[in-house]
């Protein structure tokens, strides 16, 4: 639970289907944080550049404070709401969780973004993804979580690997989600399966 003298009125600008944003909402639904969502029209940004100086989402408003990027964002609310904890407690363990998110957002995600920008050598790309796999199925070795209890690597990787099991809905039309589908084909026996879904059963904020 959150004390109510925490309680500060959050908004986060949001467009459809944003896998970025996800990593919000699980974060907020996990914290129990009360988050006041802003549609935006995914074709003008004009709201999100004029609260953050820069067009992507999410973006996170809270009294005069504006967080954009959402590493940053997660870290914030670990930072403002610190119950239950994304991070463990243990600085070494610690240092792991934040050295993997940053490899994910660093260099895996540079994998789909370049393919579906057409950029570099596809083929490559394709085989370094589907080796990628192999990563997050062997965290998954005897534990229901990518580091033991649920936390910051979960929620920042979920709302991309979710493709490989969840798929695409009809009206999800963006080019990007796409790739994930076609570069991250699960084995059956995956232990990606059944991490998609619990996570995927978790609340969102
Ligand atoms: N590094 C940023 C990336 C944000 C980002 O790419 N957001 C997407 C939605 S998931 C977006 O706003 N895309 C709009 C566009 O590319 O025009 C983050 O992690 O928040």
């Amino acid at each position: 639970m959150v004390p109510t003298e925490r309680l500060v009125l959050i908004r986060c600008f949001c467009v459809p289907f944003s896998t970025n944003v996800e990593r919000i909402a699980l974060a907020a639904g996990y914290k129990g944080i009360p988050i006041e969502w802003v549609d935006v029209e995914p074709d003008d940004r004009s709201r999100v550049v004029a609260a953050s100086g820069q067009p992507l989402v999410p973006v996170l408003v809270a009294d005069d404070e504006v967080v954009a990027d959402s590493p940053r964002v997660l870290l914030w609310l670990e930072e403002r709401f610190p119950e239950p904890p994304l991070l463990p407690a243990d600085r070494a363990r610690r240092a792991e969780v934040l050295g993997f998110v940053d490899w994910f957002n660093r260099d895996w995600k540079r994998l789909p973004n370049a393919l579906n920008d057409g950029e570099g050598d596809a083929a490559e790309h394709a085989a370094e993804m589907r080796r990628a796999v192999t990563v997050f199925e062997e965290r998954l070795s005897g534990q229901d979580y990518l580091f033991g209890e649920f936390g910051l690597a979960d929620v920042t990787v979920f709302p991309f690997l979710k493709y490989a099991a969840l798929g695409r809905r009809d009206d999800d039309t963006d080019p990007f989600h796409a790739v994930l589908v076609e570069h991250m084909q699960l084995a059956a026996g995956s232990p990606l399966h059944a991490w998609i879904a619990r996570v995927d059963a978790r609340p969102r904020g």
